[in-house]
């Protein structure tokens, strides 16, 4: 893509309910514009660090042996009816009646419909475990959107549904979807940390949140810092491994403000180890039980051909708060650098352009091409001004790799530079051979 074309349109004016730099930056760099207050339209460079978030996301929960399916927006009422939720969810959720006068709304969650679709069809104890996910637009009529993406009324989540046959089973697959949260925001670039949570208007008896350390987050937070230190890699997905990494994790204090408590954080973790800070929820895993199943009949047989409750859990990710988090996380001294794994481009080009010398666009044209020969996601900045400017807008922007065509490169080698290190002089060659790494 060249940048010339990309339809970038940067709010410059920022409203002075952009508090947050995340909010900002993706109003600086025309990632998102406002449509009204809470909602959003994801404009292209938002949309694609989005899609790429969302597909890390699915990749790890396909990696469990989730299931994908699709969900709508729209709900009837009468399930939330029958479960009983459909006062007690109160004024967030967005309620509208249809021409015949029927009660419909725009589903906050989906416990209630992805129970009336397995209650329909499964109903042998010989099916189970099974565990189903969609990744689908909500609705949340929020009292306060705020921070942009980060507190939305309409935000894009992930979330997944397990059904099993005994609490013990269920717990299983609470710990499966435990290990497939705490990777998959290590490979959007992340440290989110598991805590003990309260679990509000989804209901159950466990539950916890998946945190990342940031000083605008909404959450006040409390953890052992050591708990960075566990590494992902020595568990495996068998149920025993499983469990010693709950084990693991649960050693290492960590609560949010609901759960604090002072006199045990002081006990249990030596001052120089304390983390007390702000965190934003990227997660929130659930296991209720028959919560949902019992008040809305979804019966399974058992062995011995006895009817029993589905017990079940649900798993929730911000997939379009996490583009908010991501630029949390990365944003220092006014530059932002994405992760690799979720940048909007590979690559950018820069060349020195002025009227008369076209010379250094040329180039960067013909690297442009055999970039992407190579598959490689890249974007040229053929914007005609000066180079100081340029890399200002690109400090922004956080494309992690830079190509500059400029006074320093010569006939057949160019600057290559990280973001935030030291450029090198570097063959055609030698540049795709790293961006491949
Ligand atoms: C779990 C999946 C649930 O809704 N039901 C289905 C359960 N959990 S949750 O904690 O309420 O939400 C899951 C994640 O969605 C993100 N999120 C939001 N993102 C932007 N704006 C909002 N208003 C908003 N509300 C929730 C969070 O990342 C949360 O962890």
């Amino acid at each position: 893509m060249y940048l010339s074309q990309l339809f970038i349109p940067v709010t410059k004016d920022l409203p002075a309910e952009a508090k947050i730099k995340s909010h900002q930056l993706m109003l600086r760099t025309g990632m998102i514009k406002q449509s009204s207050a809470g909602i959003y339209s994801w404009l292209p460079l938002g949309f694609k660090v989005m899609k790429k978030i969302e597909q890390i996301v699915r990749e790890e929960q396909n990696a469990i042996d989730a299931q994908e399916m699709l969900m709508p927006t729209i709900q009837s009422s009468e399930i939330w009816k029958e479960s009983g939720r459909y006062d007690d969810y109160g004024e967030e959720m967005l309620r509208i009646k249809d021409r015949q006068g029927r009660e419909m709304l725009y589903g906050p969650t989906n416990e209630e419909l992805i129970t009336d679709v397995f209650r329909s069809s499964i109903k042998s104890y010989k099916s189970l475990p099974q565990i189903l996910y969609h990744i689908q637009w909500k609705f949340r009529d929020e009292i306060r959107p705020r921070f942009g993406v980060m507190r939305c009324k309409e935000f894009y989540m992930k979330d997944a549904y397990s059904f099993d046959l005994t609490e013990n089973e269920a717990k299983k697959s609470y710990n499966k979807m435990f290990f497939s949260y705490l990777k998959t925001f290590e490979r959007l670039g992340l440290k989110a940390i598991p805590m003990a949570a309260d679990t509000g208007p989804i209901g159950g008896d466990l539950s916890h949140e998946f945190i990342i350390l940031a000083e605008t987050g909404e959450s006040q937070i409390y953890a052992d810092k050591r708990i960075f230190q566990l590494d992902l890699s020595k568990y495996e997905s068998t149920e025993s491994s499983l469990s010693q990494m709950r084990k693991d994790f649960s050693n290492f204090y960590s609560a949010t403000d609901e759960k604090f408590d002072e006199t045990k954080f002081n006990e249990s973790v030596e001052k120089n180890n304390q983390i007390r800070t702000k965190g934003i929820e990227v997660g929130h895993i659930f296991y209720f039980g028959d919560k949902y199943s019992k008040p809305m009949n979804c019966l399974i047989d058992d062995k011995s051909g006895k009817k029993i409750s589905v017990k079940m859990g649900s798993y929730g990710i911000g997939v379009s708060r996490l583009v908010g988090a991501a630029i949390e996380a990365n944003y220092n001294n006014d530059v932002m650098q994405w992760p690799k794994s979720i940048s909007p481009f590979d690559v950018v080009i820069i060349p020195s352009i002025n009227k008369n010398n076209k010379d250094n666009l040329q180039k960067a044209e013909k690297i442009y091409q055999e970039l992407k020969k190579q598959n490689i996601d890249v974007l040229l900045d053929d914007v005609d001004e000066n180079m100081s400017n340029k890399f200002k807008k690109h400090d922004l922007i956080g494309i992690p790799f830079q190509i500059i065509v400029g006074s320093k490169s010569e006939e057949n080698k160019f600057e290559f530079k990280e973001l935030n290190s030291k450029s090198e002089l570097l063959s055609l060659e030698n540049i795709k051979s790293k961006l491949k790494e």
